[in-house]
């Protein structure tokens, strides 16, 4: 019943949405406009607009910002940007809403600025072809008249308003309710088959990986069972459990059949190799320890393989580097850069372009269907997955993705250790016990691990078999555990005679220092 107190909208003229609604339908025309442009993106098999502006946000965000986010999410940074890129995106939706309640433009113009950060930055992403541009444009299309739609009173039929009503007239309650019900139902539908999409897409890829590699012609050592001293960190890192680190939101788009890598720049003859013909050539099997500059000292950014692969040094001679060049610059399939000396490349360690991990292909965490792997540099130099290519060039020329943001243009890795047992804050039982963990010096090799115990002298670890001077060495010290609080910490000293820094640095601009301390409990 129409209150008779009330008058009638003159016709023609409408009474606006009532401000919570307007948020309601923005939060809701928002939605559909996400959820559209990631499903649309899936079906034409370009990268999800969110997944664009989180990658983009990722190239920008200033240095503080990102270790703020390591140190309070770990490897967990990337879910906290995703929700966070998910609840900026519903608070502003929920603010256009309400502006758009008042001033219908205010709903365009909110819904039509994120369509085009959208689609600005799914042009800017690396190897996107100009359809990536579509989805956020799509999302916006259909985002704004259905924004326009949900605000727009309605006459068609009395409005019904039980009592004396601060709604006003024109606003039909009911049908705003119907309406932005199947629109969020819309949404949830379009976002649930989106996932879905995304998960086949990756499935795919997985699924052709092949079963296994050709044998390598050339195997590296074998690891004797006392290489494993530390009772928690086995000598090799089964491949599930190898640390993980990128700048990658979701995994590129790989096609196998397509994949190639190119190795040019300052070359005398410019190389490609497609995966078959990586595969065709002489592989070498090598234990490397992988390490991430990022490692607090203590931290679990580090991890052993055996990696399988085609060395570098053969494929840079046969491509013939010219004189004059300085730096390896590589570059993944989803744009990440990085760049090492040459000098490192043709010194006669083993760097290589990785085909296998751990006796099987790489897994697609750790950079299938190819990767860089140089013994003796921290990842962010030189471990690029997902290889696409390699080029010789100057310093001047290139600079790696991490070297604009404050990170050392040169990052041999330090000599570290750390403790793995007994864990920190542990309980210890007084008696005989076990103190035990790794230390790293790679390609320099680890000579020798100390430990001492509140501040006392330092005692020399036994060491694990010296596999190879790539990887960690494990080290173990017997101890005769007395009741009361101890302050452990470990040393380590390289082949060079070089014995690790006490000094305390953070991880920037190139690896922390310091000796890893651990205190416990005995009783
Ligand atoms: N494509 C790509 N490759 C990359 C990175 C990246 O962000 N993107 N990160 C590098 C860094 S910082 C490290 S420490 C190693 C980690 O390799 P992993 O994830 O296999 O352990 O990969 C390197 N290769
Ligand atoms: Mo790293």
């Amino acid at each position: 019943m129409i209150e008779p107190s009330q008058p009638l909208a003159p016709a023609g003229e409408s009474s606006p949405a009532p401000r919570r609604y307007g948020a309601v339908a923005g939060l809701v025309a928002g939605a559909v406009a996400v959820s559209v442009g990631m499903l649309s993106a899936g079906v034409i098999d370009v990268v999800s607009p969110i997944n664009a502006v989180g990658s983009e946000f990722i190239d920008r965000v200033p240095p503080w910002l990102k270790e703020l986010a390591i140190r309070w999410f770990g490897t967990n940074d990337k879910l906290a940007l995703r929700v966070g890129i998910f609840v900026t995106l519903g608070i502003a939706a929920l603010i256009v809403g309400l502006l758009a309640a008042r001033r219908v433009i205010a709903g365009v113009i909110g819904i039509a600025a994120f369509g085009l950060v959208g689609t600005l930055a799914a042009r800017h992403r690396p190897g996107e072809s100009g359809a990536a541009a579509l989805p956020p444009l799509l999302g916006a299309a259909i985002g704004i008249p259905l924004l326009i739609q949900l605000l727009r009173p309605t006459t068609d039929r009395p409005v019904e308003t039980p009592g004396p009503s601060k709604v006003p007239l024109g606003w039909d309650r009911r049908r705003f309710l119907v309406s932005t019900g199947s629109a969020a139902a819309v949404a949830v539908v379009a976002g649930g088959v989106a996932q879905i999409v995304e998960h086949r897409r990756v499935d795919s890829i997985r699924k052709a990986i092949p079963a296994a590699l050709p044998a390598a012609t050339e195997v590296g050592v074998d690891v004797p069972a006392d290489a494993t001293l530390s009772p928690i960190t086995p000598f090799i890192t089964p491949s599930n459990d190898f640390y993980r680190i990128d700048t990658a939101l979701s995994f590129p788009r790989i096609s196998l059949s397509s994949w190639k890598v190119d190795i040019g720049g300052m070359v005398d003859k410019p190389l490609t190799f497609s995966y078959d013909d990586l595969l065709a050539r002489p592989q070498v099997e090598r234990i490397v320890t992988l390490c991430c500059v990022s490692n607090e000292v203590g931290g679990e950014y580090i991890s052993n393989a055996s990696f399988q692969g085609v060395l570098l040094a053969d494929l840079l001679k046969e491509a013939g580097v010219q004189s004059g060049a300085q730096q390896v610059f590589s570059t993944s399939l989803d744009g990440w850069t990085c760049g090492f000396p040459v000098a490192v490349a043709m010194d006669g360690r083993d760097a290589m372009i990785a085909v296998g991990m751990n006796g099987a292909p790489l897994p697609l965490e750790h950079g299938f269907p190819a990767r860089l792997v140089v013994p003796g540099l921290y990842g962010y130099v030189s471990a690029t997955k997902w290889l696409r290519k390699i080029e010789l060039t100057t310093w001047d020329a290139a600079e790696g993705f991490w070297v604009p943001r404050g990170w050392a243009r040169d990052a041999p890795v330090k000599t570290q250790s750390r403790i793995d047992v007994p864990r920190e804050g542990e309980h210890v039982a007084a008696g005989p016990t076990k103190i035990a963990g790794i230390a790293w010096a790679q390609h320099r090799g680890v000579e020798r691990v100390e430990v001492r115990v509140d501040n006392g002298p330092w005692q020399t670890a036994r060491l694990g078999t010296d596999v190879t001077d790539d990887a960690w060495r494990q080290w173990v010290l017997d101890w005769n555990a007395a009741p009361g609080k101890h302050t452990i910490q470990v040393r380590a000293t390289d082949k060079t005679g070089a014995t690790q820094t006490a000094d305390v640095a953070p991880p920037d601009p190139d690896g922390a220092t310091g000796y890893h301390t651990r205190s416990i409990k005995v009783a």
